[in-house]
């Protein structure tokens, strides 16, 4: 039977429903992208929509044509009504079919909504070269090693790292604007930069850099002391090495025999490590010198050597 006001009722229902579903229905599955598309190397992917959880992080995803990995150049947060909005932009430089997903963690590991496939513009996939580094600089110059910095580059997409040439081979790569290079002595180089993006292009070399390398330092190792040595007349006696001990000291036994006395003081911290002996013997015979790594009751010989007084 025919009921005036049960339609009234059922229309306010019916248009309060509508008023509750249309904002959510309005902010679900919602992609930039149409299927299929082609976009820019550097387009701006978006989608937003809703997720099964509230606690979890959405990633934004790409797959490059002919791979079969997943790279992600987005995330975000969902809110408490499991609604998030995404976005990333990363470098869409390989002619081909791409695909975007979206995907939550913990979770699946699913899509969480429809993959989109597209296409880059070939007319727009990057063939310019980035700028030529500039201002190359090399620092803290030592016999086996130097630091090399440079002004960034520039790039109509991006640079994504550098090459770094000693005398024309390359010898370094480096993301940032700094690498340290290992090095001959007495050696002339001339160093140089250049620049890279995402699509394998590169710049101009920067200008030729020369340098040329310090030789490299000399240390006497081992024992040096009088030739000749006579009783009750001062000679020194040195001792330069390379010990890991902290510290080393010089010992010396006379021919009698005995207690071994100190003959030199502490070697230092750094290598090569150097012990003094100021030493005035007094008896004739031969006398042994022992370089140790501490206490003589406690300590390792390290190196000896003994000299004849006459
Ligand atoms: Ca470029």
């Amino acid at each position: 039977m025919h009921n005036p006001e049960r339609n009234k009722f059922s229309f306010r229902m019916i248009a309060a429903l509508f008023a509750f579903i249309l904002p959510v229905m309005g902010f679900a599955n919602s992609w930039t992208l149409t299927d299929p598309a082609t976009i820019d190397v550097a387009y701006s992917v978006s989608w937003s929509g809703t997720v099964s959880y509230n606690n979890c992080v959405v990633m934004l995803e790409a797959q490059a044509p002919g791979a079969t990995t997943w790279q992600a150049f987005g995330s975000s947060f969902p809110d408490s009504n499991r609604q998030v909005s995404i976005s990333g932009n990363r470098p869409f430089n390989v002619l081909g079919s791409w695909q975007v997903r979206v995907v939550q963690y913990p979770g699946s590991g699913a899509a969480v909504a429809s993959t989109r496939s597209f296409n880059v513009n070939p007319a727009v996939i990057d063939t310019i070269d980035p700028t030529t580094p500039s201002n190359v600089t090399v620092s803290n110059l030592t016999y086996n090693s130097c630091n090399v910095t440079w002004t960034a580059a520039t790039d109509n997409v991006g640079v994504t790292g550098y090459l770094v040439f000693l005398n024309s081979t390359q010898v370094a790569s480096a993301t940032s604007t700094a690498t340290t290079l290992a090095l001959s002595p007495s050696t002339s180089y001339t160093v140089s930069a250049v620049a890279m993006d995402a699509a394998g292009n590169t710049s101009e070399p920067s200008i030729l850099v020369p340098f040329t390398t310090p030789t490299q330092p000399v240390v006497t190792l081992g024992w040096t002391a009088p030739s000749s040595v006579t009783t009750g007349s001062y000679a020194q006696v040195t001792w330069v090495g390379n010990a890991s001990a902290s510290t080393v000291l010089m010992w010396c036994l006379p021919p009698s025999g005995g207690a071994w006395s100190t003959c030199g003081g502490g070697g230092g911290t750094t290598n090569p490590k150097t012990v003094n002996g100021g030493w005035t013997p007094n008896q004739v015979g031969s006398w042994t010198f022992q370089v140790r790594d501490g206490p003589y009751a406690t300590s390792s010989v390290l190196s000896s050597f003994t000299i004849v007084v006459r």
